[in-house]
C-alpha cells in the first residue's frame, strides 16, 4: 500500500470547503479556476461524483459572457488579498474579474471517460459552460482572429510573475488606487514570493478594468498589458481537442464544426511562434509588437497539444535536457543561470508537480517516452521526498511556498 496515496487522498479532503477544494488553507482560501480542473482530475481516479462536483462549483462563478473567473469567492475570508471588494465584479456568486488557464475541458473529458456514458446528461450542462468560457476566449481574447489569446493580467497566466512578463509589466504603473496590503508574505516567506512592486502593477491592472466596468472591449480598448501567450493557448488547444471529442460523442455535430475550425486556426498559430534559434515556442507582446524570448517552461507547453513534426520535438527535448542538467528536480519554470532565474522565487525557477504534468503528457504525445518517465520520476521522487508543497526548488529538491497543496496531491495521484 502507497501511503503517499493516502495522504494525497487526505490533503484533498482536508481542503475541502463543501464540494469545491481550495488550493491551501489560509495562503488560498477559495476556489481557484486551473487548481480546481487539476482536482477535479485527481477526484476522478476514486470519486467521479466528487470530481463533478469541483467543476459544477466552479461554474457557478461563470459570467453571462462565458468567462470563468479565476478565483469564485464561495465564502468570506480574510487571510488573502484581493478580495472581493478590491475586484468590485457584480456576479452574484462574487468572484476576479480576470480568468485563468482554461485546463476545465481536458478534466471534464477524463470525467466523463473515468465516470462512463452514464454521466452524459450530467456532463452536458458542464460541456455547455466550456463551449460557451472557449468562445470566450476567441471573441473577447482574440477580437482579430489570430488564432492566439491574449492575456490581460499575469494572474491570468497562473504563473504570475514569471520573467516573460517582466518587459511588458514594467509599463504599467505603480500606482494604484486601491491600498495594497498583502496578505500572502504574512503565510510564507516573502523571498518566495511576487515583490512589492510586481504587487503595485497587478492591482494597477485590476483598478484599471475595474473602471472598464469588467467590459472585455473597454478592457482590450485600454489595457497597458497585453500578451499573445503560447502556455494559455497551447491549454486552450489541448481542451479545445477534449472538447471536440466531447462534441462528437453527444453527436453535437455543429460544434464538432465550430470546434474543430477554432482549433486548426490555433494549431497554425501556434506553430508561427517556433522559434529555432531558442528551441522554443514564443509568446507576442501585442503592446510593442515583440517576440517575449524570456527563457521559460510557457515555451515548451506545446508539446501537449501539437503532433510536432521530429526536428521540432527533437530540439524542444534537447533543449529541455540542456536545462534540467544537474538539477535535483526537474523543470524549472526558468531557465537555469539565466538572468532571471531565482530557484525559490515562486514562477522565477521553481518546478512545479503541475507544469511536469502537462509537459509529461506532452513528451509521451510526441514519442519522446524516456523523457516523460524521467520527467515523471523526478516529479514523484520530490513528492515522495518532501510533501505535497506548492512547489519545489530544483536545485536543493526543497519544498517551497504552501504546504498540504491540492493540486501537487492530485498530480501524484496521476503520475505515481
Ligand atoms: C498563484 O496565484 C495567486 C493569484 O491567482 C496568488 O499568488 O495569489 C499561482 O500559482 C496560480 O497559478 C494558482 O492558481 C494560485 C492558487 O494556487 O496561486
Amino acid at each position: 500500500m502507497n501511503t503517499h496515496i493516502d495522504q494525497a487522498k487526505r490533503i484533498l479532503a482536508v481542503n475541502d470547503r463543501g464540494g469545491y477544494t481550495v488550493p491551501t488553507d489560509r495562503l488560498y482560501p477559495f476556489q481557484w479556476n486551473w487548481d480546481s480542473a487539476f482536482v477535479a482530475m485527481g477526484f476522478a481516479l476514486y470519486d467521479t461524483d466528487r470530481a463533478y462536483r469541483e467543476l459544477e462549483r466552479l461554474v457557478e462563478g461563470q459570467w453571462a459572457d462565458g468567462m470563468i473567473p479565476h478565483i469564485v469567492f464561495h465564502a468570506p475570508s480574510d487571510t488573502y488579498f484581493p478580495g472581493p471588494n478590491v475586484w468590485r465584479t457584480k456576479h452574484p456568486t462574487p468572484t476576479s474579474g480576470i480568468t485563468q488557464p482554461p485546463v476545465f475541458a481536458i478534466a471534464l473529458r477524463k470525467l466523463y471517460e473515468a465516470a462512463g456514458k452514464d454521466a452524459e446528461a450530467r456532463t452536458l450542462p458542464l460541456y455547455e459552460a466550456a463551449l460557451k468560457w472557449h468562445r470566450w476566449w476567441y471573441s473577447a481574447r482574440d477580437p482579430e482572429g489570430t488564432g492566439l489569446v491574449a492575456l490581460l493580467h499575469p494572474w491570468e497566466s497562473g504563473s504570475d510573475n514569471s520573467p516573460a512578463w517582466d518587459i511588458a509589466l514594467a509599463r504599467v504603473p505603480t500606482t494604484t488606487d486601491t491600498p495594497v496590503v498583502r496578505k500572502d508574505t504574512g503565510h510564507v516567506d516573502a523571498d518566495m514570493r511576487p515583490r512589492d512592486e510586481d504587487y503595485r502593477r497587478f492591482i494597477h491592472l485590476v483598478d484599471t478594468y475595474a473602471a472598464c466596468g469588467w467590459d472585455p472591449a473597454k478592457q482590450w480598448e485600454k489595457a497597458p498589458f497585453k500578451v499573445a501567450e503560447i502556455q494559455t493557448t497551447a491549454i486552450l488547444l489541448k481542451a479545445g481537442e477534449d472538447l471536440e471529442a466531447l462534441a462528437r460523442e453527444f453527436g453535437r455535430m455543429d460544434d464538432v464544426a465550430e470546434i474543430a475550425a477554432l482549433n486548426a486556426l490555433t494549431r497554425k498559430a501556434i506553430l508561427a511562434q517556433w522559434r529555432p534559434a531558442l528551441s522554443r515556442f514564443v509568446s507576442r507582446d501585442l503592446v510593442s509588437g515583440e517576440d517575449i524570448e524570456a527563457a521559460t517552461q510557457a515555451g515548451f507547453i506545446p508539446l501537449l497539444s501539437l503532433d510536432l513534426e521530429k526536428p521540432i520535438a527533437d530540439a524542444l527535448v534537447d533543449e529541455m535536457r540542456a536545462w534540467s542538467k544537474s538539477l535535483k528536480v526537474a523543470f524549472p519554470t526558468t531557465k537555469p543561470g539565466s538572468a532571471s532565474w531565482e530557484p525559490k522565487r515562486y514562477w522565477r525557477g521553481p518546478a512545479w508537480a503541475i507544469i511536469n504534468w502537462l509537459l509529461i503528457n506532452g513528451l509521451k504525445r510526441n514519442g519522446h517516452a524516456d523523457a516523460s518517465e524521467e520527467l515523471r520520476k523526478s516529479t514523484v521522487t520530490a513528492i515522495e521526498t518532501e510533501g505535497f508543497a506548492e512547489y519545489f526548488d530544483p536545485v536543493t529538491g526543497e519544498g517551497c511556498g504552501g504546504l498540504g497543496f491540492s493540486w501537487t496531491a492530485a498530480a501524484y495521484l496521476w503520475l505515481e
